[in-house]
């Protein structure tokens, strides 16, 4: 085998952030940007020798590229086997489930989510440990303190795979195994959900569903599903070609990204059920005709009716969610006496709790729900489960949020996103938060839009229940004294400047007061937060990007 040795220097700034390292695509096409991150990461692991890679991506601009300098690495540096996804596609649910059902070592997965992609647009990588899982905090810091210190990175003098033909291949000693995306995947969500049920209702006539792939990865999965193996009408499944550059357009699965989408469901003749997936398929969004149903509430809505579903017919172990996430999912574990997690924002750090079986679904505001079936959020598992229960319970998504919230009350709940703001404010923001925390428990703060009584503010700080870490600084809770709360972060997701995300969330009880608009309902704590964080002032912004 001709293993190359070549030389390198450590770059400034390979540290992971929330969901492994995201830059411009223009930073990581210079050599050697991604092998040294790559080459990071396999010094951070033990034990690979001959071991199996899952290696795959959402598809986007430079993934092919990416995905040879990796083969030829894996080769290189001992690896046995990768399995890679036809064309160098998987998405981030699938690539998690195939590194499970093939019992891998891990797996690398090149994707940028939901941030835009093209040449001028974003890239990303990250690793996945044999769980299926985002690697744990210990793991990527591992990788960030190896980028600093590397003088090498291995690689092999080979010409590249072809990845257009299923089947097995030699790269040097490495096996390279190339596989359909999406069989592994499909059969397991096969499994979970009523197929017969749902095949009969999307074949009705009656009943019409849109799912918007936004030019994303999820295109040749929804085909696969909702089109082949459940019957739906062709028209069912929208920008189902995954392009480079996602058609130009913004594959966040949010009222504000999804413009197709919601056009669609709130046109006259709009269709019962309308989703999207995000880029690399891990994100969900679920709009009623109509009615946008919010992450916090799906995952309330899918707990409280989860054993409708064949797959979770015999209850829930408990559920989690991240620390910004709506208690809406508490107030559903609480009446069925499960298990209820409160973790910090990033889907790894559910890993530890569903591997420990303590979790079974898992959600997070940030449009992801998932379960135990992978250790992902999977944004075509949650479109089923709902086709599951709609099919179950012959309601609209509207009625059966209406009837959740009488039954469990309502979360408002809105997030407030400030993208692209000068780091430097928005660190300065945060500080001053930091510096109130101290005094603010028992203040009453009286605005024009009311009297707020802060019961509690703290940093967000986790132990894992599993296996004792502690991750500190998750964010900035501003409690109040009727339940309401406003949580200040800043996102690990971001390419440009920093992005500055408010949560805001208020409990009300009543039936009768459950048909406010949502903005208006949380108008005194928007308020309040501008108060408290000097959100325009510092910021220099009027209003948010983008409001979820
Ligand atoms: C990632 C993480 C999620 C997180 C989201 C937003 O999702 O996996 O757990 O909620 O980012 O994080 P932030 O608020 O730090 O931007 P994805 O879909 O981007 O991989």
């Amino acid at each position: 085998m001709n293993v190359k040795t070549i030389a390198t220097r450590p770059i400034a700034g390979q540290r992971p952030g929330t969901s492994g390292l995201r830059k411009k695509v223009t930073v990581f096409e210079q050599t050697p940007y991604l092998e040294n991150f790559v080459q990071a990461i396999f010094d951070s692991l033990d034990g690979y020798a001959g071991q199996t890679l899952v290696l795959g991506g959402d598809g986007r601009y430079h993934n092919a590229a990416a995905i040879q300098t990796i083969l030829k690495m894996a080769a290189a540096n001992g690896f046995g086997r990768v399995l890679v996804g036809r064309r160098g596609i998987l998405s981030t649910p699938a690539a998690s489930c195939v590194i499970r059902k093939h019992r891998a070592y891990g797996g690398i997965i090149l994707s940028a989510s939901h941030n835009p992609g093209g040449p001028e647009g974003d890239f990303g990588i990250k690793y996945n440990t044999g769980n299926g899982g985002p690697a744990p905090e210990k793991i990527t810091e591992a990788i960030y303190a190896n980028s600093g210190k590397l003088t090498r990175y291995l690689t092999l003098d080979a010409p590249d795979v072809d990845l257009d033909l299923l089947g097995s291949t030699k790269l040097g000693d490495l096996q390279v195994e190339v596989i359909d995306p999406v069989a592994d995947h499909a059969d397991l969500l096969a499994s979970l959900f009523d197929f017969d049920k749902i095949g009969a209702l999307l074949r009705s006539g009656t009943f019409r569903m849109c799912f918007d792939a936004m030019h994303a990865v999820t295109g040749p999965y929804a085909h696969e599903i909702f089109i082949k193996r459940l019957g739906a009408p062709a028209g069912s499944v929208i920008n189902g070609v995954p392009l480079e550059d996602f058609g130009g357009g913004h594959p966040d699965p949010n009222p504000t990204y999804a413009e197709q989408l919601i056009a669609t469901m709130f046109a006259d003749d709009a269709p019962d059920f309308g989703a999207a997936s995000d880029g690399d398929g891990d994100r969900n969004m679920i709009v009623g005709r109509r009615f946008i149903v919010t992450p916090s509430d799906s995952l309330a809505v899918l707990a409280a009716n989860a054993t409708l579903a064949p797959g979770y017919a015999g209850g829930l172990a408990g559920v989690a969610r991240s620390m910004p996430t709506s208690a809406a999912a508490d107030r559903v574990a609480e009446k069925l006496g499960i298990g209820c997690y409160e973790t910090p924002t990033g889907w790894k750090f559910f890993g530890n709790l569903l591997d420990a079986g303590k979790v079974t679904l898992c959600g997070e505001e940030s449009a992801g729900t998932g379960s135990d079936h992978v250790r992902e959020k999977d944004g075509v598992w949650a479109v089923l489960f709902w086709l599951n229960v709609l099919a179950e319970r012959k309601l609209s998504v509207e009625a059966i949020l209406r009837d959740h919230w009488k039954t469990y009350g309502r979360n408002y709940y809105s997030r407030h996103d400030y993208e692209g703001v000068d780091s430097a404010a928005a660190n300065g923001l945060v500080e001053h938060l930091r510096a109130q925390l101290a005094t603010l428990p028992g203040r009453r703060l009286e605005l024009p839009q009311g009297t707020f009584h802060v019961k509690s503010a703290d940093d967000f700080a986790y132990t894992d229940p599993v296996d004792g870490s502690v991750s500190t600084k998750q964010g900035i809770r501003v409690g109040l004294a009727d339940g309401s709360r406003v949580v200040f972060r800043l996102s690990g997701t971001g390419t440009e400047g920093a992005t500055l995300r408010v949560y805001l969330e208020r409990y009300v009880a009543d039936p009768a007061q459950h048909a406010i608009e949502t903005q208006q309902a949380l108008g005194g704590l928007i308020a309040l937060a501008d108060q408290l964080a000097g959100i325009r002032e510092r910021t220099g912004r009027d209003t948010p990007t983008v409001i979820t």
